[in-house]
């Protein structure tokens, strides 16, 4: 156990380090604890949601795979849950939230007559605990989405359903931007693709685009809600063909100056999107990001301290996209408790930032324009070894949020008295 003295001194040490460096660790630091993580409400009951008791296999080309006990089982379990992950880790953040996650008292309300009213609970917590909120429609689990097809189905009356579904999310979404007073990002992702190769890749696609400008043909205040889209290069059961692909929701994006979401886990596995945020960030003014970690065919691991996690934190601050990128996470794992799940994950995404935070920029942007090559290969992997933990370590103390593994001891604990009573 480090005792908090201990914790001071090594970071004093660092702080001395860095300033050799020309970096101001406090400086860094108060960077980092502006900075909102959007936290996913599905981690904390594998994408069920609280329509029907069927949980686990959310269909869709997405499933959580695992049975690890202590799953929520409803709305005041999953807030009990996440109340735990926030006290695990610094800072304040958001909380994102699928349209599934609707308590409507036992009621059956179709999607598409949804309003915020089924979302008071969470709105009024949320108030209390959270930065703000985000909002996602829920296009899957559900029979209308059984064809594989939802806004760009054939068949009009299940796309009229789907569209008036987001309608009704944009809503929810303003107004839960209205009581955070912060806007709701509203996300689009739907599964619409085929196992096998097409005969026509043209016609859904411009079915999709119908829809999408149906469901934003209404404005909505920018300073309540925001509109996001999500693509998707394949799924499971989608392997050949998916109608909202990368180039067809960019297009979309810059020309209905939409949220172009980008979902690490969406794209091929040697493909990054820490290379194409400064891209598409040159015609958009915002994204969204999911941050995930693909594994094989799986895009939904839970997020680790990868090179290509800090890859994407430097690429946000390095282009100085702090303000015009918001981070949300995106991974569901059944097999391991779902609470440290959520604890691991959020927590290396702000240890990311705080490496990005902690770049001797000034140095490294001058070697580069010099075209001292040479020195900024040297210094970029000096920097790879310098004690970013020991000020990690000293914001966790100060943040009054454990420091290292302590976490973990307080989620065993909460697994044995709370976790491993709920029977299924
Ligand atoms: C699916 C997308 C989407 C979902 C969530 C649950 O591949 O990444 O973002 O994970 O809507
Ligand atoms: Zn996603």
């Amino acid at each position: 156990m480090l005792t908090d003295k201990t914790i001071e001194r090594l970071y004093t040490e660092a702080r001395d380090r860095y300033a050799q460096i020309g970096v101001d660790t406090e400086a860094s630091i108060e960077r980092l604890k502006q900075i909102a993580i959007s936290l996913h409400c599905w981690q904390g009951d594998d994408l069920g949601g609280f329509e029907t008791s069927d949980a686990g296999l959310s269909g869709g080309g997405i499933m959580a795979t695992g049975n690890y006990p202590g799953k929520a089982r409803n709305a005041d379990e999953l807030r009990a849950d996440i109340e735990m992950v926030l006290s695990l880790i610094p800072g304040k953040h958001r909380l994102n939230l699928q349209a599934s996650y609707a308590e409507t008292g036992g009621k059956n309300v179709a999607r598409d007559q949804l309003t915020a009213e089924h979302f008071s609970n969470w709105i009024a917590w949320a108030k209390t605990n959270l930065a703000g909120m985000d909002f996602n429609g829920t296009f899957f689990s559900h029979p209308k989405a059984d064809s594989g097809f939802t806004l760009a189905s054939r068949d009009e009356g299940v796309r009229q359903f789907w569209v008036e579904h987001a309608i009704a999310c944009r809503k929810i979404g303003e107004q839960m931007g209205k009581a955070l007073h912060s806007p709701c990002i509203t996300n689009v992702w739907i599964p619409d693709g085929y196992k096998d190769i097409p005969a026509d890749r043209k016609t859904p696609r411009l079915i999709l685009k119908k829809s999408l400008d149906e469901i934003f043909a209404e404005q909505l205040d920018p300073q309540y809600n925001l509109d996001a889209v999500e693509c998707k290069l394949f799924g499971i059961g989608s392997e050949s063909y998916v109608v909202g692909s990368h180039e067809f929701y960019l297009g979309y994006a810059i020309r209905n100056n939409k949220l172009l979401c980008l979902d690490a886990g969406h794209f091929h596995p040697t493909e990054v999107i820490s290379d194409k945020i400064s891209s598409v960030l040159t015609f958009l003014d915002e994204i969204l990001l999911h941050v995930s970690r693909g594994v094989r065919w799986d895009s939904d691991h839970v997020v680790v301290l990868s090179d290509e996690l800090r890859a994407i934190a430097e690429e946000i601050v390095r282009g100085d996209f702090l303000s015009r990128v918001y981070i949300g996470l995106d991974f569901f794992d059944a097999s391991i408790n779902r609470i440290a799940a959520w604890v691991i994950g959020t927590r290396c995404m702000l240890k990311a930032l705080l490496i990005a935070v902690l770049e001797p920029r000034q140095m490294l942007c001058q070697m580069e324009t010099s075209g001292d090559f040479t020195s900024r290969l040297a210094l970029l992997e000096e920097i790879k070894t310098l004690p970013f933990g020991a000020v990690w370590d000293y914001y966790c103390l100060k943040e009054n949020v454990p420091v290292g593994l302590a976490w973990l001891d307080r989620v065993k604990a909460y697994e044995k008295d709370v976790l491993s009573k709920r029977a299924h």
